[in-house]
């Protein structure tokens, strides 16, 4: 046990992390699967939304923008289990780029945490971006939701291709 624990240690470098085992999202098949990774959102339009996680850029969430009442729309992975987050890709499709999406995080779907804002790629930067966490040391959570505030352009639809979440167990 303590060669093991010291073995991770020496992995973990001057960060120091406890644990080390590199993680990243797996590529969902559906709402809930693979299990125990679970899909949900709040949108105003009826779409597989897990598929912005299939690990499939050319697939993708829709919903619209500026319902009455309920402007926002949002996306979440339940992981499960806590994972250490350090960085997040988020990738978007050329026509209908989300603005003004940020991150939060929760152990509970209870409390949340913000977590990052501008996760999304601007025009200028292409179709994906990589967010570093923390300057790498990343966050806990269990939950991750983007909230997806505003659109570009005219359209009223806003869609998120992929989002791949990368970090420890
Ligand atoms: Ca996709």
């Amino acid at each position: 046990m303590l060669a093991a624990t010291s073995l991770r240690l020496a992995a973990a470098g001057q960060g120091g992390h406890a644990f080390v085992i590199p993680w990243e999202n797996p590529a969902m098949t559906n709402w809930t699967a693979p299990a125990p990774y679970r899909v949900s959102l709040k949108n105003w339009v009826d779409y597989p939304g897990w598929k912005a996680f299939d690990k499939n850029t050319s697939t993708y969430v829709l919903s619209r923008q500026g319902v009455p009442g309920n402007p926002n729309w949002w996306i979440q992975l339940d992981c499960g289990a806590p994972k250490r987050v350090t960085e997040i890709t988020f990738t978007v499709i050329p026509d209908y780029r989300p603005r003004g999406v940020y991150l939060s995080t929760s152990v509970d779907d209870v409390t949340w945490t913000h977590v990052a804002g501008g996760v999304e790629p601007e025009p200028a930067e292409g179709l994906s971006k990589t967010t570093v966490i923390a300057d790498g040391a990343g966050m806990i959570g269990r939950y991750w939701k983007f909230h997806c505030q505003k659109t570009y352009a005219n359209h009223r639809f806003t869609a998120i291709a992929e989002i791949v979440l990368r970090g420890f167990e």
